[in-house]
């Protein structure tokens, strides 16, 4: 028997995302995801000083601002021919680092453990759909205490961010050039304490609590392993190599492939809209990318695009990472944290292509950047430029590539008159939860989704779990912009 599955909106993600779901017989057959609200953001940007890139670009989104902000100063950067000083590196990649455990801890406790565990009978824990909770009482108490507690040390990552950044979110510090702190011993213990705090957690509560879940639910390594084609930006610079295809990356820059990794050529990057609800002509790079709405077009069902490398659907996100960094031995602890899970679940690397592969490669890797973190800070040289200056051009042209949290970001900018003549991101969830592309094929989650068991097609607890497990953000892939607040749609939460 065939029966449609609409899960809208899907809720605790950030943003709104409808899933849409075939099955038949019992399973997931074809899928569609699809974002129900409009990003103004690139038209907003036209017409104005190139550096207003850095504050407005953040706004795209609450939980990963800072990402938007090394992304669009890495454009600027590019744009100019600039490169920040070691100062200026290192203290952006600690407050994205910061940030990234933040994301992470909140994913996890906030976000996707209810749907493994059984939360007390009232709200915000009730409604949910009723799942195969399998963990006893006293465990399932223990991690909705961890759930509670999540919350303070998360404000401890907010303002190890805002050491550094002036403020979070949305950031003030981060700048072309550099960054615009001044360092200083009470700065740098200051974001030591709150590290030393985060890592207690991570490696007593959240990196445990992970792996406890993952032993129970060890079906779930085994369910929604996607398309199996990985790209990763890389991320927290670690020279001032000025090429960003030949820069040293804690996290590597690659894509990998058919069992393989293979470098990253931005030329290669397109986006297709047949199915998206834009008028702009389709398969546009981002550089020379377009994105006039069109809420009516058919076949459309999405305001996200379909961004393609090479006509290739990649999935991009911690996964990537981990098994980018396990497939290139880039980075030994990522290696040995990655080796070491899987040893005490009993797991083989293939099981990482999962709904739990995803949760552990985001718990495992928030503990090596938060180990890795607290040598970056003691890099810190007190004495020395955080920044360089740096020169507006007439004209110019930009990119900066840079994994978000959840995976491979990019900002493209055009400068014309010292102004902004274009500017187009293609951010980590536009990649996972894309529509089809016009060659039809299913975005990262669509293809995840094919094959899933639904048992009871009015609570698709199975759905859920697959698309949370790329911690999808609809908010940073697309924003809704009226200026006269018409109502466009009405939805009913449950
Ligand atoms: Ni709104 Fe974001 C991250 C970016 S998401 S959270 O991480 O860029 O697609």
């Amino acid at each position: 028997m065939r029966t449609h599955v609409m899960v809208d909106p899907l809720t605790r993600i950030e943003g709104h995302l409808r899933m849409e779901a075939v099955v038949e017989d019992g399973v997931v057959v074809e899928a569609r995801s699809g974002g129900t609200l409009y990003r103004g953001f690139e038209q907003v940007l036209v017409g104005r000083d190139p550096l207003d890139a850095v504050q407005l670009t953040q706004r795209f989104c609450g939980v990963c601002p800072t990402a938007h902000a090394v992304a669009s100063s890495q454009c600027l950067d590019n744009a100019m021919g600039i490169m920040p000083p070691d100062n200026g590196r290192i203290i952006r990649n600690l407050i994205q680092g910061a940030n990234y455990i933040q994301s992470h801890i909140l994913h996890f406790y906030h976000l996707v453990a209810l749907d493994f565990v059984r939360g007390p009978e009232f709200p915000p824990f009730i409604p949910r759909y009723e799942a195969d909770y399998r963990l006893p009482k006293t465990t399932s108490d223990e991690i909705v205490n961890h759930y509670v507690q999540a919350l303070h040390i998360r404000l401890k990552a907010h303002e190890m961010s805002a050491v550094f950044s002036g403020k979070m979110p949305h950031c003030a510090s981060v700048v072309p050039g550099g960054v615009t702190v001044t360092p200083t011993v009470d700065k740098v213990t200051t974001f030591l304490w709150r590290l030393k705090e985060l890592r207690d957690f991570i490696n007593n509560v959240y990196l445990p609590d992970v792996l406890t879940i993952a032993e129970v639910y060890r079906d779930y390594a085994e369910m929604g392993a996607g398309c199996k084609n990985l790209l990763s930006y890389g991320a927290f610079d670690l020279d001032n190599e000025p090429a960003v295809t030949k820069r040293q990356r804690f996290f590597a820059m690659a894509r990998f492939r058919q069992g393989k990794l293979e470098a990253v050529d931005p030329a290669k990057i397109t986006e297709d809209v047949k199915y998206s609800w834009y008028k702009s002509a389709s398969h546009l790079p981002p550089a020379s990318g377009e994105s006039l709405p069109d809420p009516t077009k058919a076949p459309g069902y999405t305001w996200l695009k379909a961004p393609r490398y090479d006509n290739t659907v990649f999935e991009v996100g911690p996964m990537a990472r981990a098994v980018i960094a396990y497939t290139g031995a880039s980075n030994p602890a990522h290696v040995k944290a990655v080796n070491e899970a899987l040893t005490q679940l009993r797991l083989r690397p293939e099981n990482l292509f999962s709904v739990m592969g995803r949760h552990l490669c985001r718990a495992i890797e928030t503990k090596v950047l938060a180990d890795a973190m607290a040598d970056w800070v003691l890099q810190i040289k007190l004495d020395q430029a955080v920044a360089v200056p740096h020169v507006m051009p007439d004209q110019a042209q930009g990119y900066g590539l840079w994994d978000a949290s959840r995976g491979a970001l990019g900002h493209w900018i055009s400068i014309r008159n010292k102004r902004i003549e274009r500017y187009q991101a293609i951010v980590p969830t536009t990649w996972n939860a894309s529509p089809r592309d016009d060659l039809g094929q299913p975005g990262a989650i669509e293809q995840a989704l094919a094959g899933a068991p639904v048992k009871d097609t009015a609570n698709p607890f199975s759905v859920a779990r697959i698309v949370r497990s790329f911690d999808p953000c609809i908010a940073c892939a697309v924003h809704l912009l009226t200026p006269r607040g018409n109502l466009l749609q009405k939805i009913s939460v449950i």
